[in-house]
């Protein structure tokens, strides 16, 4: 299949990048890897990584009617590393992903926590991102790029994750009675090896979106090439009542670093999703991302076109070895 038809899948809105530095009320040095939520009133608010000049990363959100342009960005970071009260935030907080979860009647922000002992997984709940409840690091280094899911599966929470073991860096989930103690851990996305473009490294993209075949699970997958990683997504559909099963996965990657500005900036090659949101239809899926660590785009696509595309493109996943 050539790029081109691939890439339909997803189309990039054509004022991308649509959030840049340029934007900030602050000086900051790059806006990336947003976390997206539809707020009840149609507000979209993105909560998107900031680098300082330390380069350390705090998050700080932005607000828009339409989701595309006249943002409403805080003054000063929304969610600040805390690293007296929470060591682990030591060198910034990072890759934020939000899910709504309606038990709570509030929103639950998973991000990566940049410890001494390197990235951990922390979470922290919030009703109207400007108070929060942190609860510090829930899944202890070297792990990052993870999501609650909205719901209980059975009688527990779910989070998907990224831990890194001494086979590579793979897709687990882990439940939990209260949010704060993890456990039953299955890892349900493997890297793949050798020449794929997802070898090595995978990590969640967006928060698993729910629909009526199942979760479709947006990922990254990394290419490690000479002259640096290429950063990919792909996507599986992972089963409603137990997520942990993985119906089918893509055998090819259907979004990739095509445009100037996700080709060239901070990290040369990157497109990496960190939040989504689902149209009132149903369906309009409009895909945020950061590009190159440097901006901002967005990218819309359809629902069922990715469940099609999945049906003709994916494998179940024993063979895609
Ligand atoms: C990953 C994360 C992302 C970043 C990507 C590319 O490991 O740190 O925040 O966008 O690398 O640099």
């Amino acid at each position: 299949m050539s790029p081109a038809a691939n890439s339909a899948l997803l189309v990039r809105h054509q004022r991308n990048p649509i959030l840049t530095v340029q934007d900030w009320p602050y000086p900051v040095n790059t806006a990336f890897n947003p976390g997206a939520v539809l707020l009840p009133d149609g507000t979209t608010l993105l909560l998107c990584r900031v680098e300082d000049h330390r380069g350390h990363s705090h998050l700080c959100a932005a607000r828009s009617a339409n989701g595309v342009d006249g943002w409403a960005i805080d003054p000063q970071p929304t969610l600040a590393p805390d690293p007296l009260g929470h060591p682990e935030d030591l060198w910034g907080i990072e890759d934020p992903r939000i899910t709504f979860v309606p038990e709570l009647g509030r929103y639950a922000v998973v991000y990566t926590s940049y410890s001494e002992s390197g990235p951990g997984v922390s979470l922290a709940l919030t009703a109207d991102f400007r108070t929060f409840e942190r609860m510090g690091m829930i899944m202890s280094p070297e792990d990052k790029d993870a999501a609650l899911f909205p719901h209980r599966i059975g009688e527990c929470w779910a989070l998907i994750h990224r831990p890194v073991s001494h086979t590579g860096a793979h897709i687990w989930i882990s439940y939990s009675p209260d949010l704060r103690h993890w456990g039953s851990h299955k890892m349900i996305l493997p890297a793949r090896r050798g020449a794929w473009w997802d070898a090595g490294k995978v990590g969640l993209s967006t928060p698993p979106v729910e629909t009526g075949r199942g979760w479709l699970l947006f990922y990254h997958g990394v290419r490690m090439t000479a002259a640096g990683c290429i950063y990919r997504l792909g996507v599986a559909l992972m089963d409603l009542a137990t997520p942990e099963r993985c119906l089918l996965r893509s055998d090819e990657w259907f979004f990739g670093p095509e445009e100037p500005y996700e080709r060239h900036g901070d990290v040369d090659n990157v497109v990496f999703p960190c939040g989504c949101t689902v149209g009132p239809d149903g369906d309009t899926l409009r895909v945020y991302y950061g590009a190159a660590d440097t901006s901002i785009a967005l990218a819309t696509g359809s629902i069922n076109g990715i469940l099609e595309w999945l049906d003709r493109h994916g494998h179940p996943p024993a063979d895609l070895r």
